[in-house]
């Protein structure tokens, strides 16, 4: 720092005092912390247990129904690291990315809204409840992920006889943070319907083609991907090596345009077979990842996070991360990124973890927080 000492003199530390009440501040304090030599996220890398978000949910089942106003009965997952964006948060789980999870019981209904924030739901449990995106009713179930791009119009309503809960992951953190935010309540409770039944994945044959009156790319083709078609995409990839990260990986895809299924967040489920132990590596993208079934644990940058089903992990941007399957069962995890932000600013980098054959010491272990 021997270069530097003149900028802690008392001259120039008076000048930065002077000039701040100008609204004007010193580059030469500022840029070590702002240009920092590579990614040094807010967030952390952080886990929430299955055990306390079902709590959570049973007990606001209590003090909340949907309703315009409040209209959802999520409750998000706000990285403790980030809590100093308000107001709340910014509900940031990365620095780009939103995820909650949402409970809805039978005869509920939330009320249909449109904003410029992109949703996408993973459902984790239960059946008999639809989405209403842009007039098409959408039924969901297990393992099913449904998009609702920016714009469109959505609602849901349970219609079955169990409680139904899924995963909800939006880009709110990052359309805040570039003052994009729209949101317009739908005029009536919840949107009619104006086509058939889950009309587009019956019509898209779950992506492998398009009718021929739809070849010019819209957002949302395809309303929801079924679990038993990614299952089975799923397993016949399962028929050769895994991926060394990350096993066996797809990603959705929007089928007219062979991108990723929403703008700016990108979606994948991976298997992790029986045993499975990933290599290390790292990335400019954050991912928030969802155990849809299985356990095992994953390695953030040196720290162990135990997981099993239901569980939600965080890995922040450039962490080194490796996972590992300890069960004798494969193990399946959902996942959602900023990875197409990162492409298009130009910022995607990725790197391999050269020591140790590919594998971090493990120093700490991440005890979570129960209920
Ligand atoms: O279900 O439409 O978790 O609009 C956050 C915002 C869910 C939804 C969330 C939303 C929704």
């Amino acid at each position: 720092m021997e270069k530097n000492n003149y900028i802690q003199s008392q001259q120039v530390l008076d000048f930065n005092q002077e000039i701040e009440r100008f609204h004007l501040g010193p580059l030469w304090n500022a840029i070590p912390a702002l240009m920092h030599h590579e990614p040094q996220p807010q967030a952390v890398p952080y886990l929430w247990k299955w055990e306390t978000l079902y709590a959570k949910l049973m007990e606001a089942k209590e003090i909340f129904t949907p309703d315009r106003g409040g209209e959802r009965r999520a409750i998000y997952l706000q990285n403790p690291g980030l809590m100093n964006r308000e107001p709340w948060g910014w509900a940031s789980t990365t620095q780009t990315l939103y995820a909650a999870v949402q409970l809805i019981l039978p005869g509920e209904t939330a009320p249909s809204h449109r904003h410029t924030q992109s949703a996408l739901r993973f459902i984790t449990e239960g059946e008999g409840a639809y989405s209403i995106v842009q007039g098409e009713r959408i039924f969901m179930e297990e393992g099913d992920f449904l998009i609702t791009p920016q714009g469109l119009w959505h609602g849901h309503s349970h219609t079955g006889t169990k409680p139904m809960i899924w995963m909800d992951c939006l880009d709110i953190p990052l359309i805040y943070s570039i003052g994009g935010t729209f949101f317009e309540p739908y005029p009536d409770k919840i949107e009619a319907p104006s086509v058939p039944d889950n009309y587009s994945a019956r019509r898209y044959a779950g992506g492998m083609v398009r009718p021929i009156s739809d070849r010019t790319p819209t957002a949302a083709p395809l309303g929801s991907y079924k679990w038993n078609q990614t299952r089975q995409a799923l397993d016949s990839l399962g028929e050769f090596e895994p991926d060394m990260y990350d096993g066996h990986a797809v990603e959705y895809i929007n089928p007219s345009t062979g991108s990723t299924s929403h703008p700016n967040i990108a979606s994948w489920i991976q298997k992790l077979p029986a045993g499975f132990a990933g290599k290390a590596h790292r990335h400019t993208h954050a991912t928030i990842y969802h155990v849809f079934k299985g356990s095992g644990y994953s390695v953030i940058n040196g720290v162990k996070f135990s997981w099993s089903q239901g569980d939600f992990f965080v890995v922040p941007n450039w962490a080194w991360h490796e996972h590992v399957n300890t069960s004798s069962a494969d193990a399946y995890l959902f996942s959602c990124s900023d990875l197409p932000v990162m492409e298009k600013f130009n910022l995607q980098r990725e790197e391999d973890y050269a020591d140790n054959n590919g594998c971090q010491d493990i120093v700490d272990e991440f005890v979570p927080l129960l209920p």
